[in-house]
This record gives C-alpha cells, structure tokens and sequence, in this order.
C-alpha cells in the first residue's frame, strides 16, 4: 500500500483548514495512518526542502515552513502520492484549477495550504523526517472494498 506524507502548512492551519483538507482526502477514499500537530525545527525543515537549497525562495519557504504549527499526517491508499497532488493542485497558484485545495483557498504560490510528497521515494524520507515508526498505524477498514 502507497503511502504519503502530507501537510497542512502555517498558513492552512491558521486559517482553519485542516478538517478541509482532511475532509477532501477522507471523502477520495484515503485512509489516515498518522497526524500531529507540531512546531517543526529549522533543522527538520531543511532536510525536507533540501531539493530547494540555494534556490531564491529556499530562505522566504524555511522561514514560512517554521514560523508556526503545521498538521502533518500519512496517508495511504493506491496512488495516494499523485492523487492527492492532483487534489493539491499545482504549485504556482495561477495554474492550480478551482476544485483543487490550492485553487480554491490560495492566492499566493509562497502561502498554498498544503504540501504533498512527489514520490514514493520523497515520501518515504519526508514520513521519517517527521513521525516514528511506531506513531504509524496499521488498521484495516471495511469500507476499503468499495474504493
Ligand atoms: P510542496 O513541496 O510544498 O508540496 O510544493 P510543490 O511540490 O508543489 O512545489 P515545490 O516545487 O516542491 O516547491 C516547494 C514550495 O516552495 C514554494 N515555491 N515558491 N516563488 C516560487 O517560485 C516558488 N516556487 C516554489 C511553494 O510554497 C512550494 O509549495
Ligand atoms: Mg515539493
């Protein structure tokens, strides 16, 4: 089963997003195996966003990824890691269509709700980055048979 790490960022939780985009995800079939609501460390922070390093927005996103809570959770399901980008929506915020949680709650690409891993790899790193194995849980659901 694919799993994800997915984030409610600063700006989502401050503006009382958090049930919307549990909600969205909930209600496209996913199952939650993890969440907490957490301060992330600097340190944290650039392990996850090391791609970005050097980039002229890195220094504005570290500063933005720590400057208050975050809502972090793991989700799974088939294809949840590009289903749930689709759900996301696009990075820059002049392409994320209406419908999506990007296009329908965020005006600017530095403040865009939610973050998504973009691969099974990414995921993998970015869920040890923030959750001990043993906060991950594994139950099964009867629903899962209609999905
Ligand atoms: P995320 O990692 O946060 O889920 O977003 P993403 O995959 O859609 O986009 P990514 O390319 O990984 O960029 C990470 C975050 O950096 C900010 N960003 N700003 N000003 C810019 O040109 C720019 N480009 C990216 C966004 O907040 C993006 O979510
Ligand atoms: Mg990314």
């Amino acid at each position: 089963m694919e799993r994800s790490f997915i984030m409610v960022k600063p700006d989502g939780v401050q503006r009382g997003l958090i049930g919307e985009v549990v909600k969205r995800l909930e209600q496209k079939g996913f199952q939650l195996a993890a969440a907490k609501l957490m301060v992330i460390s600097r340190e944290q922070a650039e392990k996850h966003y090391a791609e970005h390093q050097g980039k002229s927005f890195y220094e504005e996103l570290i500063s933005f990824i720590t400057s208050g809570p975050v809502f972090g959770m793991v989700w799974q399901g088939d294809q949840v890691i590009t289903i749930s980008r689709m759900l996301m929506g696009k990075t820059n915020t002049l392409d994320a269509q209406p419908g999506t949680i990007r296009g329908d709650f965020a005006v600017h690409t530095g403040n865009n709700i939610i973050h998504g891993s973009d691969s099974p790899e990414s995921a993998e790193r970015e869920i040890a980055n923030f959750f001990r194995e043993e906060e991950i849980v594994n139950y099964e659901r009867t629903i899962q048979k209609w999905i």
